[in-house]
């Protein structure tokens, strides 16, 4: 049971505790290797069950480990709140908080659309005020803002460890805290009491120095770490910057940073504690917190022998010199294809994208603290000076009440109504297919830039017409001044409809309020006092929440005569496996959100390669999610094909809950992304990886597939793959996978929630 009753704040008591475990652990762990040690490693040895045990080799253990809080967003946390349900257990075992921020479509206007999403969603917030109520969770409703601003206004501390069911979690790096994205299975085995299992990371360094300046900000560290690491290469390790540069970043600069690690597979990415944190805690109420971080410094930095040959205790350091950095953009379609602004003009002749722009976002939970939405304003005070306006819609979503509270009294977003835009609720919103828009008409190319982090197809308004490119909110804005994708704003001037013409000058912003935050209206809930009596609300024949069934064990034998769903070929992220926008409304209700599956999937064996399969039996072509229904109600077992960083994205386990429901045995695929492959372990499928990626080409549509060797699943044991070729012949090959002995209990159980059911 938590210490105390989850309250709006860390509690300074549970800081101090954490802090004590340094002093305590450190020591041991130092002792165990010999050496000295990373900001990160510090961390998470401070976090481990049990430090003097726990496995040390990078990359390759697993280690249990002791989070301080969990956070979820409604989006997952019902499909985390319905397991957790069936644990039976009166609280949560350790600090939690909901917070509603996904289900909000923005259409018009804040106010309109906060008022429309509480009447469309009200059943499932209902769901969520009362479980959290019953189970001692906190509870932040519609409104209070996006989760990882929430968190990190409020709960995050430097040297804390938290996991959170969304795959921007590491956005609390930014306070120096290890926050890692999981699926609402991990975060119901940490609520529940359990340690948190995962591989012990590797860890790259990020060495920065010099220092931001002009028009170069946090955003472009990350667009620049992701050019160079690319979407896969930051997998399974934690990103941890240092370095002189470090101090020339504020910490919400920080937490962007940090925040988009997520798009290169980071487990996490953090930053050692530093003044600009500190400034940050103070500036947020959390004077006590600051001190304690103050008082215990040197444990929540790297060693001083780290800094001076990093390469030693680093797996791989990248140097980044901030005096050289330029604004960038990446996109459209990944986060990894990295351009600086003045090669746009080049790349839009080259490529032949749209010259001109037809939305510019700002906001999600990357990109709107207050000093973003100031540098966003200077520039909007810039242009209105001279009476420019936008020459494309300009959306604004403030991450938090808090930061629209603040820039509304400061007249920051008086700044930006005036030059043409529109704020939203403070919410996800258009970040995640949550945006009505009319204005384009479907299959329609056209381009938009957002200082969000993620731009794969479909993902901001459903249309795969749309080439969507990310960059600072003040690239953002320049660009919906200038209306182009293809003019560098820093050296060119914005053209007025009358021919004015102003050359921008860098924005400049205060850090930090000078007249402090104002917390707006406040948005949190407190548990019950006992949650005893509180009935958790699930409508019977609820379209939209249905109790969780367990799936079934293991039946002890190989798998045989297995069909072949699909072959996925390029990116299959979680967008592509179960899409958000029009589907987030189904996030509690497993057989409905089942509908979605794959629909986003290209798939090798289909005439119109998305979302579509063929039926083998008939030759027909049918939608996949109707073609595993099929194959389900026939009995027939199947599994999928990936390529290379299959499930990359979203910590959404309806992504690995979808085909086990509807069937699925094994994914086989050239890689995963880690929260994904963590997910499809926790619901008994088999995750397997090609140990020949050419064998990929082997598996052919009409191929019916064993998976032989089950009986014998031990770790590091590689499986068998027999593929029977309509035209008799038969191939055979390895595969490989990463289960340990707890990851193959939850197979043969069925999933880790039929294990954990039967323990509580
Ligand atoms: C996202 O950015 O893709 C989401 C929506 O926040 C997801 C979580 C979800 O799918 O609910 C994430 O990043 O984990
Ligand atoms: Fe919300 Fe977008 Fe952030 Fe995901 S990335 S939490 S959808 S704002």
């Amino acid at each position: 049971m938590p210490a105390e009753p989850v309250g709006p704040s860390t509690p300074t008591a549970l800081v101090e505790g954490v802090y004590a475990r340094f002093a305590e652990r450190l020591p041991v762990i130092r002792e165990r290797l010999g050496r000295p040690l990373t900001f990160g490693e510090k961390v998470m040895f401070a976090h481990a069950d049990d430090v003097a045990m726990i496995g040390t080799a990078r990359g390759q253990d697993y280690g249990d480990y002791r989070p301080d809080r969990v956070a979820m967003q409604d989006a997952t946390a019902q499909m985390a709140l319905l397991q957790f349900m069936l644990a039976e257990l009166a609280t949560t075992a350790v600090p939690s908080t909901v917070h509603c921020d996904h289900l909000i479509q923005a259409r018009v206007g804040a106010a309109t659309d906060l008022a429309v999403a509480n009447d469309q969603n009200a059943e499932v917030y209902e769901f969520l005020r009362t479980v959290s109520a019953k189970y001692g969770i906190g509870f932040w409703k519609p409104g209070s803002g996006i989760i990882h601003q929430v968190v990190l206004e409020n709960y995050a501390f430097p040297g804390g460890m938290m996991v959170g069911t969304d795959s921007h979690t590491p956005n609390a790096g930014g306070l120096g805290m290890v926050a890692i994205g999981v699926g609402g299975a991990d975060a119901v085995d940490v609520m529940a009491g359990w340690p948190f299992n995962t591989k012990v990371p590797k860890h790259i360094g990020v060495r920065l120095t010099g220092s931001l300046s002009g028009w170069t900000s946090p955003k472009d560290v990350i667009l620049r770490v992701a050019g160079i690491l690319t979407v896969k290469g930051g997998t399974g390790a934690i990103v941890e910057y240092f370095g002189p540069g470090a101090a020339s970043i504020s910490a919400t600069g920080k937490a962007t940073i940090c925040n988009m690690g997520a798009e290169i597979g980071a487990t996490c990415s953090l930053f050692e504690f530093d003044e600009r944190m500190a400034a940050y805690l103070r500036a947020t109420g959390r004077e006590a917190v600051a001190a304690l971080a103050e008082a215990n410094a040197a444990s929540l930095r790297n060693d001083p022998e780290v800094d001076a040959d990093p390469e030693r205790y680093y797996d791989r350091v990248i140097e980044i010199d901030l005096d050289h950095l330029v604004p960038h953009l990446v996109g459209p379609h990944t986060p990894d294809l990295d351009r600086p602004i003045a090669k746009m003009r080049e790349a839009v002749i080259e490529e032949g994208y749209p010259q001109t722009i037809s939305a510019a976002l700002v906001g999600s939970c990357t990109n709107s603290s207050y000093e973003d939405i100031g540098r966003a304003a200077n520039l909007a005070r810039q242009a209105s000076a001279k009476g420019l306006r936008v020459k494309a819609p300009l959306l604004i979503t403030p991450g938090s009440e808090q930061v629209r509270a603040t820039i509304e009294r400061d007249g920051l977003l008086a700044d930006l109504e005036a030059i043409g835009a529109t704020v939203l609720a403070n919410a996800c919103g258009p970040c995640i297919g949550q945006w009505q828009r009319d204005d384009i008409a479907p299959g329609e190319v056209n381009a938009i830039v957002s200082s969000f982090n993620r731009n794969f197809p479909k993902r901001n308004d459903g249309n795969a017409g749309t080439l969507s490119f990310i960059g600072s909110p003040e690239t953002v804005v320049a660009m919906a001044l200038t209306g182009r994708l293809d003019v560098d704003f820093t050296v060119e001037p914005v053209v007025g409809a009358d021919g004015t013409e102003v050359l921008l000058t860098a924005p400049t912003a205060d850090e930090l309020p000078a007249r402090g935050f104002d917390p707006g209206e406040s948005g949190f809930i407190p548990p019950a006092a006992d949650g005893a009596g509180v009935e958790v609300a699930i409508r019977p024949g609820s379209d939209r929440l249905e109790a969780l069934a367990p799936f079934p064990a293991w039946d002890g034998q190989d798998f045989r005569g297995l069909r072949v769903l699909m072959k996925a070929t390029g990116k299959c992220t979680t967008d592509h496996i179960s899409p958000a926008g029009p589907w987030l409304k189904y996030r509690g209700h497993l057989t409905n959100i089942s509908g979605n599956l794959f629909i986003g999937a290209n798939n090798a064996f289909a005439l119109d390669p998305s979302g579509t399969g063929v039926d083998v039996r008939d030759g027909s072509h049918v939608p996949l999610p109707e073609l595993a229904k099929r194959y389900k109600d026939a009995g027939i077992a199947w599994l999928a094909i990936g390529d290379e960083n299959y499930g990359e994205g979203s910590s959404r386990e309806h992504a690995a809950m979808e085909p086990r429901y509807m069937g699925g045995r094994a994914i086989l695929v050239r890689s995963f992304a880690r929260i994904h492959e963590a997910n499809l372990k926790k619901q008994g499928v088999l995750p397997l990886t090609f140990k020949d990626a050419a064998d990929y080409e082997r598996v052919l549509v009409d191929d019916t597939v064993d998976i032989l060797g089950l009986d014998d699943l031990a770790p590091g044991v590689p499986l068998t793959v027999v593929l029977h070729h309509a035209d008799g012949s038969v191939e055979s090959f390895e595969v490989l996978h990463t289960m340990s002995e707890e990851h193959i209990g939850w197979f043969r159980a069925g999933s880790a929630l039929n294990l954990l059911a039967a323990r509580g």
